[in-house]
């Protein structure tokens, strides 16, 4: 049922004359805030952090999917202003939340910035404001804990006086065919105004929106999204378990099966599950269900399996080493590539640094080397990159392929190194039945 303040809102919207913040200014808010400016909308950016807002409005970057140019033509152009300051909510009509949802140490889901971002938001809620949450989290997150903080310090009628809905980002650093402009965007409200209000602000600034019944239902699409893709990486981590105990070459099983031309999507094993999504998210799900008394056998099984995946790393290089007649005790095992994927320089949840510290606690002489990752320091280890490559490779009893970064001339690698264990096939069909090669 439209009101005034419906129609008020929409009609700012149609003019694009309504202002828009973006609270939280990370891989997603960064790029969602630009989007909305590239539509002719006035945004501010919020985040606490002070450096990220001396960047912006210094016209830098510090998002891998945003040029620094397009951020200083925004602010220069007046469009994109970034703040600490929270008050600036007050003069905002449309507000997209875009903070970190991370599991603690037991864990469990930590909700502190979704907590912290509505909290700071409440006092600044006023009739005709659009609220959209975009984190990851489980079913039941907006309505159960957004929804009820606004309504109770406002004392709004949501629906009525302000409008809430959830819609799940699908951003993927680096990836250049699928952008937060033209990926689709499920979006789900408190009610059909809601979404429709939602919807409506998200279509002036994004190629595709996707409306749906509910923020639980968007909520829950999101979680399927990377549940699906969780279960299926621990599908073939288990298969090449299985293959290590027959003594059939996983990949080739996989390569073989990806020739179906139907009815088949092709996942590849490796030494872990990194990342701030995959590994994170399913474990929400799992989380909530459990609560209601029900055990998401399936995710719990799955990230079993790739939780176990660095130490089943670990035996494959122990093992190579040991058919050599050398212990891992004090040999020097160099390992390639510590992002959570190839061709970034992200290290959250990297399996790597899993490997390492096993490596480490073996009594292992460890060295490591990524392109984009200069330094690490985990738990009580901390080691930079080492500088001559080659040599390097030359000299170590074992090298260790833990992520497939393109920029490694892998031909070079196979030709110099003693001993390879290649946990990504990434020397491919040359690394297969290869003397001085053992593959995951
Ligand atoms: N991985 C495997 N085998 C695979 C695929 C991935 O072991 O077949 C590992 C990777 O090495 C990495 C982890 O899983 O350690 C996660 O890899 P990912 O390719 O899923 O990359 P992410 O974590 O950046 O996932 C993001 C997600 N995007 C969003 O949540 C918006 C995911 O939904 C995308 O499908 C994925 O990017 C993508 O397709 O690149």
């Amino acid at each position: 049922m439209e009101n005034s303040i419906f129609t008020g809102l929409m009609t700012k919207l149609e003019k694009r004359t309504a202002r828009v913040a973006v609270l939280g200014l990370g891989y997603v808010g960064l790029p969602l805030a630009a989007v909305f400016c590239e539509a002719g909308l006035q945004v501010t950016g919020i985040d606490p952090v002070e450096e990220k807002i001396n960047e912006i409005n210094n016209g830098h970057s510090y998002v891998l999917d945003i040029p620094g140019a397009q951020v200083e033509k925004l602010v220069k152009k007046g469009l994109l202003i970034a703040t600490t300051d929270f008050s600036a909510l007050k003069d905002a009509d449309a507000v997209s939340i875009c903070v970190p949802t991370p599991l603690r140490k037991t864990g469990d889901p930590d909700l502190s910035f979704i907590v912290s971002a509505t909290e700071s938001l409440a006092p600044y809620l006023h009739p005709g404001m659009v609220v959209v949450l975009e984190s990851s989290t489980y079913p039941g997150t907006t309505r159960e804990l957004v929804l009820s903080k606004l309504c109770e310090v406002s004392g709004l009628e949501v629906g009525k006086d302000f409008f809430l809905a959830f819609s799940p980002e699908r951003v993927d650093p680096g990836r250049t065919d699928w952008t937060t402009y033209n990926t689709p965007k499920v979006i789900g409200g408190i009610t059909p105004a809601c979404t429709q209000i939602a919807a409506a602000w998200y279509s002036l600034a994004l190629q595709t929106v996707v409306p749906v019944t509910s923020t639980e239902v968007a909520e829950m699409a999101k979680l399927l999204e990377n549940t699906f893709r969780m279960i299926n990486i621990g599908l073939v981590n288990e298969l090449a378990i299985m293959c290590d105990r027959l003594g059939v070459d996983v990949w080739e099983v996989i390569e073989a099966a990806a020739t179906k031309p139907f009815g088949f999507m092709k996942f590849t094993p490796g030494p872990g599950l990194g990342g701030h999504c995959i590994p994170i998210d399913p474990l929400y799900l799992s989380w909530k269900l459990r609560s209601l008394n029900y055990n998401a056998r399936f995710i719990e099984l799955a990230s079993e399996i790739n939780t176990n995946m660095p130490r089943f790393a670990l035996g494959k290089i122990q093992d190579a080493l040991n058919e050599r007649s050398k212990p891992l005790k004090n040999s020097r095992v160099l390992v390639l590539g510590v992002a959570y994927k190839p061709d970034i320089d992200d290290l959250r949840e990297s399996p790597a640094l899993d490997v390492i510290g096993l490596l480490i606690k073996k009594g292992a002489r460890v060295s490591y080397h990524d392109p984009y990752i200069p330094t690490i320091s985990h738990d009580e280890w901390a080691l930079e990159s080492v500088d001559s490559l080659m040599a390097e490779v030359k000299t170590a009893d074992c090298v260790a392929i833990i992520t497939n970064h393109s920029a490694y001339d892998y031909p070079a690698i196979l030709a110099t190194a003693n001993l390879i264990v290649d946990t990504r096939n990434a020397l491919g069909k040359a690394g297969q039945n290869h003397p001085k090669v053992v593959r995951l």
